[in-house]
């Protein structure tokens, strides 16, 4: 089977799980970001992400592995509170099923959010920050064969402008993705502050290439839980990540809550 294929079989039993045929909007939550959903609208349903075929459970602390469907107003959203990510070893295809999945349900545009570092110590923790761009440093990509996909304004500028109009102070960056789990060395930060980067994380940018080749309008948005390796001296902690998520959730709700309606 083709991923497309299991991807459809996938979507096939998200219908059946749910009771909605058909979503619009897909949502991946990243680390902090799960208290900003509560207020989209009324969660209609709510699965196990391994009750579908090709999912497998979650692996990290502060990601419910399940998939809630919303309605907020004339659109169905897709949210799926968890992602798998690459430093779990099962692979591109593993990492991108859930993208995938989400096209096969009928999202035309996905939202991909993350929590990560800061390069730029005006950004304190808690601060939100659209992605303009990325750098994917895995080495990988989501895509096999000779299929040449272009990802100019893969981060569409369009979903940022609208951003723009409904909070017209939210700062843009470009998002590196190293493979981790480990966090960075203050060398490698030093690097990534010269190739262009502002900010880095574990996800996000194997997601966005698969959802562009889908055919989906990506928009991606960071929520910087800390001051990336060796800037602050400080060591770096899963903790202060869940905790600045908790702090920036209204704010982050609000955002999504305001965009959502309009993507
Ligand atoms: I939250 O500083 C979070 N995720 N690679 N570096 C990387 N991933 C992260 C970081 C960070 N903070």
């Amino acid at each position: 089977m083709t991923p497309t294929e299991q991807a459809r079989e996938a979507a096939a039993t998200l219908a059946r799980l749910t009771g909605v045929d058909h979503h619009d909007v897909a949502l991946v939550l990243g680390s902090g970001w799960l208290p900003a959903v509560d207020g989209l609208g009324e969660a209609t349903a709510e699965i196990t992400t391994t009750d579908l075929p090709g999912f497998s459970a979650a692996a990290v602390a502060g990601h419910a592995g399940r998939i809630r469907s919303i309605s907020a107003g004339d659109r169905r959203l897709l949210v799926f509170l968890s992602r798998t990510h690459y430093y779990e070893g099962k692979g591109v295809a593993a990492v991108v099923h859930p993208v995938r999945t989400a096209a096969a349900a009928g999202c035309r545009s996905i939202v991909l959010t993350n929590g990560c570092g800061g390069l730029k110590e005006t950004w304190k923790p808690g601060t939100p920050v659209l992605i303009r761009d990325h750098i994917n440093l895995t080495a990988r990509s989501p895509i096999e064969g000779a299929h040449f996909v272009d990802l100019t304004d893969l981060y569409s500028a369009r979903l940022r402008g609208l951003c723009l109009e409904v909070d017209p102070s939210l700062d843009q960056g470009v998002y590196v993705q190293f493979p981790g789990p480990h966090y960075e060395t203050p060398a490698e930060i030093e690097m990534v502050r010269r190739i262009g980067g502002d900010l880095v994380g574990m996800s996000t940018t194997l997601e966005a290439i698969a959802a562009r080749e889908a055919g989906m309008e990506v928009l991606g948005i960071s929520l910087v839980t800390n001051l990336a390796a060796g800037i602050s001296g400080a060591p770096l902690d899963h903790a202060e990540v869940l905790e600045a998520g908790r702090a920036a959730a209204g704010r982050m709700g609000d955002l999504l809550g305001r965009i959502v309606p309009r993507l």
